[in-house]
């Protein structure tokens, strides 16, 4: 059996984490590695629940801390249910955003504090962190143009939100990844798709060559 791993993908709005994430699973498993690839907030009923809640463009919407408790109770039921257990059988856990989207969409974007946040993760989730977090980043005109193709009929809630706002999560995430070089790697974001999975499978060298 190998040995589970956590790596989780981080970015702003449509730069290209979910095409990543698949391209990855499929390369590890192409070298006999049982990957899991999920996603946040998501990946168990009760969390995909709570994402139809967030996310869903009918009424009001939340205020922004009750916005962060429920990203929070989402990851809860996901660490619980899906990410945990599946580490723990030896596979590789791909999730497509993780705890530091709420820091830089909560955090950075809606003004929450990080330690408030860090709290919250750590009430929900025990504090659990990706052993590897792979934050891509790509020029706001990339990201534009990839957004739009993604909402071709309408954005979220949070994809909504205006520029200065996800120019403030950007930002967060530079600062968070910048903080906490040991596990992170920042991941240039704007070239062909199979560019973008060469480095980071480079990124990854290291942790295969023991398997
Ligand atoms: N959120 C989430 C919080 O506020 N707090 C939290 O704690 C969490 C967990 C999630 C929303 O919730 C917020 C953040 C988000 O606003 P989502 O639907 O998961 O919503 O949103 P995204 O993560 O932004 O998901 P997307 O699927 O839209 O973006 P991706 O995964 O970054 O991009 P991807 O791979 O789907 O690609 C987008 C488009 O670009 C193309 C793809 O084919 C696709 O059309 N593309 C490329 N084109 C050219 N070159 C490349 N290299 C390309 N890579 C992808």
């Amino acid at each position: 059996m190998t040995q589970g791993k956590f790596i989780a993908f981080e970015g702003g709005e449509g730069a290209g984490k979910s095409t990543q994430a698949r391209m990855l699973a499929a390369a590890l498993e192409a070298r006999g590695i049982e990957c899991v690839v999920t996603r946040e907030p998501g990946g168990t009923p009760g969390a995909e629940a709570i994402r139809a809640l967030l996310l869903g463009t009918e009424g009001e919407g939340w205020h922004p801390r009750a916005e962060a408790m429920l990203f929070a109770a989402a990851r809860s039921d996901h660490v619980e249910r899906l990410i945990r257990p599946a580490v723990a059988a030896g596979k590789w856990v791909i999730c497509d955003r993780f705890v530091d989207s709420s820091r830089a969409y909560q955090g950075g974007g809606g003004g929450l504090s990080d330690a408030e946040l860090c709290e919250l993760h750590r009430i929900g989730s025990l504090g659990l962190l990706p052993d590897l977090t792979l934050l891509v980043e790509v020029s706001p005109e990339v990201a534009r143009e990839r957004a739009a193709l993604r909402d071709v009929d309408g954005a979220d809630r949070i994809g909504g939100r205006d520029e200065a706002y996800h120019a403030k999560v950007a930002a967060a995430f530079a600062r968070i990844a910048e903080a906490e070089p040991a596990r992170f790697a920042r991941i240039d974001g704007n070239g062909r798709a199979e560019t973008v999975h060469q480095a980071i499978l480079a990124v990854l060298t290291p942790m295969l060559a023991p398997l």
